[in-house]
């Protein structure tokens, strides 16, 4: 479109005048942003189109990814840099007196997700677009994300995240891909002369499901695949109808709402299963429409509906959309006349399942009244499909009812989506080896026992372009000058960095470009917080959402300890840190806002103390999200992975840090394991319970946290200092609960247990990270073997393994 600075230049004041009509010289930041993602589009509306019609054309099998959440960030940066035009683009623009820089901040950050999941889901989308996997994602367009985070007093306060509110330059409504989803009513069941039996459904309320498509645009390979993301809206009539029947009973608008606050929100909690009925609406919101979306272009290729799964794989993130099992067979029994025999293969071999957690209380479970009273015919199917599971269960073990109750997807009054899902696909992968491992042997293990075949491990990855290229260009253009550019679209070549492991000259420049990463990193934190760091101190960093398992807690007390060591040990010596910590917690999360109250407290204290300036600071970060965690990363030291053992099922920003050359400090947990085994013992700092031992107690009992607090001096001190007079709670009864949860209720996740091995651990750290050529070495075989998260590998073992697809070759 544009082949140097000049004609961008041109094309862009152009676009200012068409698109805002003003001049170069006049255009805000705003109206600069705008013009430029309209002229970016312009671009990828090309190669779309032509992706689309080459697909149309070819008819490859094709994976739609359905996800409750898509936490995509920003996309104009990435965007750029995967169109090979980041260069021209931002020298043009600074000739033009505008800074790219800035524009990309002007973006709002599209954060419709959670964390993990979400933005794994994120990272997929990229990979499949950049190694030309046919795959397009299924989400909700909801018109507010997750929450703005603000702290007021050091508490954390919620607002809602109005990203909608300047026009979103990446997406395109399609008012004519729309379809509708039915809610409630019942289900007149008939049987037609022929016998067969038939199914109305009657006396519903339905709301308008309006597309709105986001460009998900490849690698430099011509490839632009679809983020389609729902949006709930009401018709006239549909307002009409409503305000009608309930007779005058409110006004229309109040009605018209009602149908629209389906996609209003996003939940705001990744850690307990919250059983709201507007929460169910949304996932068969979701389902429902991305389901009609597919079969449609399904039906578009004038193919027999048997060959279904020979063109279309469907896949689901989580269980949060697993309705796409029982809705995929109503459309096919009821709308398609099929049998239900052909509905359930075909339904079977097109669905496969990704489990994220194995934490009980996230594991969805409906209770039968709202499914039935929601969702009447999906809940007869579902009982049809639990019916002939247990039937087939019962023929395997006559009178083992035990194992039957066990196994139902319908059983103590609730529909348990993780048995549905399990039941109804055919394929379920966790996200780590170890979290496959757990899954297989403990927590879905009498599955395991009845489907082996199905279960498989797909290591989680994160897309190396966003996370190295963009946003840490420094270390990627060192790379790059040492080793070539190939490894940017191989990223397993990153391993050619080895190569360096003894070169001092390299070595040395690799601390340089991590310490004017810090540099930058000290003057956002200064911008943001106020708080002076100093950039030669160890930058220890913990961002993650707030959970009890990920136990920013055990770092906090940590702080706590190494403080008050500092101030009455005269002879106590610690290599200076900074502690930087970003999290958000659940809203109806108590213990992790309390949590959040302790480490703004620390800061409080600690920041303002004179006696230790110069030896710690204490940061936390408001309001983290994507495009702060591409902030904080490449200015990082230590990477706090420090969960317990078998709770984090992967975890993705240790793979994020490791890759921008922080060392992890780890519990063997998670995809942790598989760092240490590709780093080795010296590369990693792993300290506390193994996986079993924790597993062990929470099933044989034998922890007694009292007793760890009785006999670890260093223990009692700093626990107490949460509810005796303390600088931190100053007599207050602030922090008696976070005291209660690790004393009176025996510490759920073995804090004061690794407390020891921890202090010891952040010792070793501290003492390393003095020693700088070994610390950089590390870190260099740190980034040389992160290769292997690259997304576009995982993704590749999901097409070859999992979907059966293959890449198709867009050419322009
Ligand atoms: C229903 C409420 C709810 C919502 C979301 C429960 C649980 C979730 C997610 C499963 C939580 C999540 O994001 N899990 C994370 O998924 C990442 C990607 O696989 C993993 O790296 C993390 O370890 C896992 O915690």
């Amino acid at each position: 479109m544009f082949n140097s600075k000049e004609e961008f230049i041109q094309a862009f004041s152009e676009k200012l005048r068409t698109t805002i009509g003003k001049e170069v010289e006049t255009a805000t930041e705003q109206d600069a942003y705008r013009s430029l993602g309209a002229l970016v589009k312009d671009h990828i509306n090309k190669n779309w189109l032509q992706t689309n019609q080459q697909y149309e054309k070819e008819q490859p099998k094709q994976v739609y990814y359905f996800s409750m959440e898509f936490l995509i960030g920003r996309l104009l940066g990435n965007n750029l840099l995967n169109l090979q035009m980041l260069s021209i683009v931002r020298e043009g623009l600074t000739d033009l007196g505008f800074s790219l820089a800035d524009l990309e901040e002007v973006e709002n950050d599209a954060g419709l997700g959670n964390g993990g999941l979400g933005r794994l889901a994120a990272c997929f989308l990229d990979s499949l677009a950049s190694v030309g996997l046919p795959g397009h994602g299924h989400g909700i367009r909801y018109r507010y994300g997750m929450f703005d985070q603000k702290l007021i007093d050091g508490y954390q306060v919620e607002l809602p995240d109005p990203w909608l509110s300047e026009p979103y330059v990446w997406e395109v409504r399609r008012p004519e891909d729309a379809v509708e989803v039915r809610f409630g009513g019942y289900v007149d069941t008939g049987v037609t002369p022929e016998g067969q039996l038939t199914f109305e459904h009657k006396n519903y309320e339905q709301v308008r499901a309006v597309p709105y498509d986001v460009p998900v645009v490849g690698y430099q390979n011509e490839t632009v695949h679809t983020l389609r993301l729902w949006s709930a809206e009401a018709t006239q009539d549909d307002t009409l109808a409503l305000a009608y029947k309930q007779s005058m009973s409110g006004n229309y608008l109040t009605h018209k709402r009602s149908l629209e606050e389906t996609s209003d929100f996003l939940y705001p909690d990744d850690s307990h299963e919250e059983g709201k009925r507007l929460r169910l609406k949304q996932e068969y919101f979701l389902v429902s429409a991305g389901v009609q979306s597919v079969l449609r272009s399904f039906e578009r290729m004038e193919l027999p509906l048997s060959s279904f799964p020979e063109k279309i794989a469907l896949h689901i993130n989580d269980t949060h959309p697993v309705l796409v099992i029982p809705e995929l067979m109503r459309a096919l029994i009821d709308e398609r006349g099929m049998s239900w025999e052909d509905a359930w293969e075909i339904t079977q071999s097109s669905v496969s399942y990704t489990n994220h957690t194995t934490l009980r209380e996230a594991l969805e479970t409906w209770p039968i009244g709202l499914v039935r009273e929601l969702l009447p015919r999906l809940y007869m199917i579902i009982e049809e499909i639990n019916e002939r599971f247990c039937q087939s269960l019962w023929k395997q073990g006559p009178g083992d009812f035990d194992r039957i109750a066990q196994l139902a997807i319908i059983a103590d009054g609730q529909v348990k989506m993780a048995h549905l899902a399990i039941v109804g696909s055919h394929s379920v992968n966790g996200v780590a080896k170890l979290h496959t491992e757990i899954l297989k042997s403990r927590e879905m293990k009498k599955f395991y026992d009845v489907f082996p075949k199905r279960f498989t491990n797909k290591t989680n990855g994160i897309t190396h372009r966003r996370w190295l290229v963009h946003t840490n260009q420094p270390l990627a253009d060192q790379i790059t000058e040492a080793i070539g550019d190939h490894w940017i679209t191989q990223p397993e070549r990153l391993q050619d960095l080895l190569a360096k492991k003894d070169d001092s000259a390299f070595l040395d420049q690799l601390g340089k470009v991590k310490q004017q990463n810090k540099q930058q990193l000290a003057a956002f934190i200064k911008d943001v917080t106020d708080i002076t760091v100093d950039t030669q101190s160890m930058f220890d960093v913990h961002i993650k959402r707030l959970h009890g398992y990920k136990r920013q807690l055990l770092n906090a007390l940590h702080i706590m300890y190494l403080y008050h060591e500092l101030k009455s040990n005269p002879s106590f010596e610690m290599t200076p840190r900074t502690f930087i910590f970003a999290a958000k917690a659940a809203p109806s999360y108590y213990f992790a806002k309390k949590v959040i109250k302790l480490i703004t407290t620390i800061a409080d204290v600690v920041n303002d103390d004179s006696d230790i300036q110069g030896l710690m600071k204490v940061v936390f970060l408001p309001n983290y999200s994507v495009s702060m965690a591409e902030k904080i990363i490449p200015g990082t030291d230590v990477s706090e992975q420090i969960s317990t053992a078998s709770k984090e099922a992967s975890g993705t920003g240790n793979m994020k840090l490791m890759m921008n050359g922080a060392l992890t400090l780890g519990t063997m947990d998670g995809a942790n394991v598989e760092i240490h085994d590709l780093v080795g013992d010296d590369a990693i700092y792993t300290f506390g319970l193994s996986s079993e031992e924790v597993l062990h107690y929470a099933h044989h009992g034998g922890y007694s946290a009292r007793k760890v607090y009785d006999s670890d001096a260093r223990v009692r001190r700093t626990v107490d200092q949460l509810v005796h007079y303390s600088p931190f709670s100053k007599g207050s009864t602030e922090f008696q609960d976070l005291y209660d949860s690790l004393i009176t209720y025996n510490d759920e996740y073995f804090v004061l247990k690794d407390f020891a091995n921890y202090i010891a651990t952040q010792q070793r750290i501290g003492y390393d990270y003095l020693q700088k050529r070994d610390w950089n070495m590390k870190s260099l075989i740190n980034i040389a073997h992160s290769g292997k998260f690259a997304s576009d590998l995982t993704i590749q073992q999901y097409a070859s393994q999992i979907w059966n697809i293959q890449p198709v070759n867009i050419v322009r």
